[in-house]
């Protein structure tokens, strides 16, 4: 495997809480062991090819910043062979045990369809063989239909129907490459499956062609043999005015309407639950709730800028807000953390691609171990168990039994004549005992 693009970067070492060493973990211990177990089994860290790899700090009002070595311009297969071992070379040093990839991250576009599955398969051919160098897997694939003019109006929700084919194809294709090599899951993020004006928009036509779509991908991997699961990744909106995938309640209201919800789990994103006007948590409770909590793209927003970010997540709140509803809900099985996120345009240099991926496993490290504490201590479950204890005998009981009736209720309340001994939520106390995990 290349030592070549991160020459002064060794293994990332765990040195402990006390270390001050910017290249070491402080928390992150991938051999310890918490709730039985270690935290890299917890964790299942992911490094993403499209932020690490290709981001250059770009922006609307600026060029590329970024220190990358291996971009030098050229956008072939040659290039992107280099790339693919800077890739690897990245997240061994950084000791994440798996990846991601969209299909056009890993290799160029050809000028036609035939072109471009020629250029992946040589690439995904070469991950292959790193992967097996190194033991680094994939996590999940996605397809990128949404960069190419042609999805304009969309891929699998376009107004054209010669565009859902070439959407079609390009799943098509991302799900044999992930099935060779040996993906957990695979995601779908309607990119631009949404629309910028009503006024020239069939949504419900839209709709069923999504549904259409998401079914031949679910005939496609029985075909294949592949076992993981699909993820659905809900966007509200951007780069669309309205993304139909817009939370994990749309994301599921789709599923269950399409009768597709035994296929698929969600993969939530921090930042797109805030986008949403929705916390992390409120979105892991969603969809763990309905047994569809499948992965984590973790990063997170900023609370004054109105679009997504991908900033590392720092946030010890935010950590262990996600780690507790992680736990609550069994851990992950195909899924895992994956770092979508991207280094500030100012974090130019190459130090900070390792620097940030260490601030984000240490924060989830941290939030892994407050979650675990806090679950112990026992207090804030016992508060909400509780909090409903009216409904565990009594009436309460035969309510939720579905045995009582309007007129039951009312010949309860009409005997009670008020409602007595309501108790406080105490919601500042119980932050106060979050806080003591912090
Ligand atoms: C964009 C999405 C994207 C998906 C993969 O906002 O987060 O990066 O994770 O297509
Ligand atoms: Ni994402
Ligand atoms: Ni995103």
């Amino acid at each position: 495997m290349s030592k070549k693009y991160f020459p002064k970067v060794g293994n990332i070492q765990f040195e402990g809480a006390q270390s001050r060493n910017p290249l070491a973990f402080k928390h992150y211990n991938p051999a310890e062991i918490v709730e039985g177990k270690t935290m890299k089994d917890h964790m299942r860290f992911a490094v993403v090819y499209w932020h690490t790899m290709r981001g250059n700090g770009g922006d609307m009002f600026g060029w590329g910043t970024a220190e990358r070595p291996w971009q030098t311009g050229e956008g072939n297969v040659k290039q992107a062979i280099a790339r693919a071992q800077a890739m690897f070379e990245f997240t061994s040093k950084l000791g994440a045990p798996f990846y991601c990839w969209h299909d056009r991250d890993v290799a160029p576009h050809g000028k036609t369809l035939a072109e471009s599955n020629k250029n992946f398969d040589t690439v995904a051919k070469e991950l292959k063989k790193l992967q097996a160098d190194t033991g680094i897997r994939l996590l999940w694939g996605t397809a990128q239909n949404f960069v190419h003019p042609r999805y304009l109006h969309g891929a699998a929700t376009s107004c054209n129907a010669d565009v859902f084919c070439f959407a079609a194809a390009q799943v098509k294709k991302a799900l044999e490459w992930t099935h060779e090599l040996g993906g957990s899951g695979y995601v779908f993020w309607g990119g631009r499956e949404g629309y910028s004006t009503l006024m020239n928009t069939d949504m419900k036509r839209e709709m069923d062609h999504l549904g259409r779509f998401m079914h031949m991908a679910v005939d496609y991997k029985k075909k294949l043999g592949f076992k993981g699961p699909f993820f659905i990744e809900p966007k509200p909106k951007e780069p669309t005015r309205h993304q139909y995938d817009s939370d994990a309640a749309a994301c599921l209201n789709f599923l269950r309407e399409y009768h597709l919800l035994e296929h698929f789990q969600l993969n939530l994103e921090v930042n797109h639950a805030w986008l949403a006007g929705k916390t992390m948590e409120h979105e892991l409770e969603v969809a763990g709730a309905a047994g569809a909590l499948g992965s984590i793209d973790a990063n997170m927003g900023d609370y004054f800028l109105g679009w997504d970010t991908d900033q590392f997540p720092t946030d010890l709140y935010l950590t262990t807000q996600t780690m507790l509803r992680v736990l609550k809900y069994g851990g992950f099985t195909a899924g895992g953390v994956n770092f979508d996120a991207k280094v500030r345009r100012e974090s130019f240099q190459l130090d900070d691609l390792f620097i940030a991926h260490i601030a984000g496993m240490d924060a989830f490290a941290r939030g892994l171990k407050a979650a675990a504490a806090i679950r112990k201590d026992g207090r804030i479950s016992e508060f909400v168990k509780n909090r409903y204890r009216t409904w565990d005998s009594g009436i309460g009981a035969k309510i939720e039994s579905g045995a009582a009736t309007f007129a039951d209720c009312e010949k309860h309340a009409l005997k009670l004549g008020e409602v007595s001994g309501l108790e406080s939520g105490r919601q500042e106390l119980l932050e106060s005992i979050l806080n003591e995990y912090i």
